[in-house]
C-alpha cells in the first residue's frame, strides 16, 4: 500500500484524530474543500438530533505548508462539539463514580460482539470506536485523495438509488452500465446533481415517496437502508493488477466499501445480474474510438482482470438499516442473562445519503493508492510527469509492439 490512513477516537470523545502517510509533496490542499465534503457527510434527510450538534470542520496539525503537501505526514484532528455534554461519562483518567452502565446490546448493532470479544463491563466502550462518527475522519482524510485525483481529471461522484426499497423509474441502475456514454458530464456533476436532493436522489418523484417513506418509519419508531452508487470518471487505464489477490482493484475497492459501517454488499458495474445472463448480454465489446481503445457498454464497472480499463469505474452498495430501533427488537440484559426490549437510544432513522457520500471517500482513496502505486513520485510534479508519459506513450508503443 502507497497510502495510509491511521484513525482514532470516539463517537463522544473530545475529537477525531486521522494521520495519512504517503502523500506526494506539493499537491495544492484547500481546507474549504475538505470541510464541503465533512458537510455533505453530515447531510441528508432522516438522520437524528446528532447532527444538529456537530459542524464538522478539519484542523490540520502537520504535513501541509502554505496549502501545500510537504510530503510527509499529515496529521489532523475534527474536534467533538458533543464532548461538551459527554466529558463526565467519557473521563479519560477521571473516576467512573456513578457513570450508568449499558448492559442491554442492540440486535444488529457491535454492542453485543464487542462486550464479548473485549471482555467489556460496559457496551459503552462498544459503542463508541464502532460508531459510524469514525467516517468523518475518513472523509477528511480521503479528500486530500480526491484532491490529488482531481489535479488528474479524475472526478468522483455519488446519488443514492434507493431507500427502504424505493426505486428511481428514470434512473435505474442498468443506465450507468448498458452503455459507454453516461448521462452526466462526470463524477463531480452526478453529486451536483444528487446534492441538490434531500436524499440525494436524482429524480424528484423519487424524492417525494423516500422522504414520506422516512417520515412514516420514524413515526413508527423504525430505520431504513438502501442502495447507492458511486462513480469515477476519467480513470486511466492501468490501476490495480493481476499479479496477486490483493492487487486487484475490484477487491481493493470491495473491500473499501465493505469497511463503511453498515455496508453489506457492494457490486462492480452489473454485479449480480452478471449471474442471470449469457456472456453475450454481459461482455462490454472492444472498439477503437479516434485512436483510443474503449468500450460499447461499461457492466464490467470499468475493471477487467482487476485492472482499470479506462472506462467509468462503477461501484454499487447496500447499506443495511441503523441498528437503533425505537420499536425495539428483543434482546437480553446480560446483567441477569433475562429477555428485555433493546436499548433505545439517540440515533439516526436513515443514513444512505451520508453512506454515499462516505463511497465517495472511500473510492477516492482506494483509487489515489492504485495511482500512486501506478505513478509514484515523491512529488507532484514527479507523478504529473509519469503520468503524462504514460498516457502519451502507451498507445503507441502498443501499436507498434503488434506492428512488427
Ligand atoms: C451512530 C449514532 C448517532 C449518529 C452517529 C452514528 O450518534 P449519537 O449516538 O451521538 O446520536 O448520529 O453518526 C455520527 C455521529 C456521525 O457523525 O455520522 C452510531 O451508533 O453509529
Amino acid at each position: 500500500m502507497r497510502l495510509k490512513l491511521l484513525t482514532a477516537g470516539e463517537s463522544h470523545g473530545k475529537g477525531l484524530i486521522g494521520i495519512i502517510e504517503g502523500l506526494p509533496a506539493n499537491i495544492p490542499i484547500d481546507e474549504e474543500k475538505i470541510n464541503l465534503q465533512l458537510k455533505r457527510r453530515q447531510s441528508g434527510y432522516g438522520r437524528g438530533g446528532r447532527m444538529k450538534i456537530e459542524t464538522d470542520k478539519i484542523e490540520v496539525y502537520s504535513g501541509v505548508r502554505f496549502g501545500k503537501t510537504t510530503g510527509m505526514p499529515v496529521s489532523f484532528v475534527i474536534h467533538n462539539s458533543d464532548w461538551q455534554n459527554w466529558g463526565e461519562k467519557m473521563s479519560v483518567f477521571g473516576k467512573r463514580g456513578d457513570t450508568e452502565k449499558i448492559t442491554i446490546p442492540r440486535p444488529g448493532h457491535a454492542d453485543m460482539v464487542g462486550v464479548q470479544k473485549y471482555n467489556l463491563d460496559d457496551i459503552r466502550n462498544s459503542i463508541e470506536r464502532s460508531s459510524a462518527r469514525e467516517t468523518a475522519t475518513r472523509v477528511a482524510a480521503q479528500t486530500f485523495a480526491r484532491i490529488l485525483l482531481e489535479q488528474f481529471n479524475i472526478s468522483i461522484g455519488s446519488c443514492v438509488e434507493s431507500v427502504g426499497g424505493i426505486y428511481s423509474k428514470n434512473y435505474p441502475y442498468e443506465k450507468f452500465y448498458n452503455s459507454n456514454k453516461l448521462f452526466f458530464k462526470n463524477g463531480i456533476q452526478l453529486s451536483i446533481d444528487s446534492d441538490k436532493s434531500e436524499v440525494r436522489v436524482l429524480d424528484i418523484e423519487q424524492e417525494k415517496k423516500i422522504i414520506n417513506r422516512i417520515k412514516r418509519i420514524k413515526k413508527e419508531g423504525d430505520t431504513l437502508g438502501g442502495t447507492f452508487i458511486v462513480v469515477a470518471t476519467g480513470v486511466p487505464v492501468g490501476l490495480g493488477a493481476f499479479s496477486q489477490s490483493y492487487t486487484r482493484l475490484d477487491a481493493q475497492i470491495a473491500e473499501s466499501f465493505m469497511s463503511i459501517n453498515a455496508v453489506k454488499g457492494v457490486e462492480i458495474g452489473a454485479g449480480f445480474f452478471c449471474a442471470e445472463v449469457p456472456g453475450s448480454a454481459i461482455h462490454d465489446e472492444i472498439i477503437s474510438k479516434d485512436g483510443t481503445i474503449i468500450r460499447s457498454s461499461n457492466r464490467a464497472g470499468g475493471i477487467e482482470g482487476g485492472i482499470s480499463n479506462g472506462m467509468p469505474i462503477l461501484v454499487r452498495a447496500a447499506m443495511k438499516p441503523i441498528a437503533t430501533l425505537m420499536k425495539p427488537l428483543q434482546s437480553i440484559d446480560l446483567k441477569s442473562n433475562t429477555k428485555v426490549e433493546a436499548r433505545r437510544e439517540r440515533s439516526d432513522f436513515t443514513a444512505v445519503p451520508a453512506c454515499a457520500v462516505i463511497g465517495e471517500a472511500m473510492l477516492s482513496w482506494t483509487l489515489a493508492n492504485s495511482f500512486l502505486e501506478k505513478f509514484g513520485g515523491n512529488s507532484f510534479e514527479e507523478t504529473l510527469d509519469n503520468f503524462n508519459s504514460f498516457t502519451s506513450k502507451s498507445t503507441k508503443r502498443i501499436n507498434k509492439n503488434f506492428s512488427k
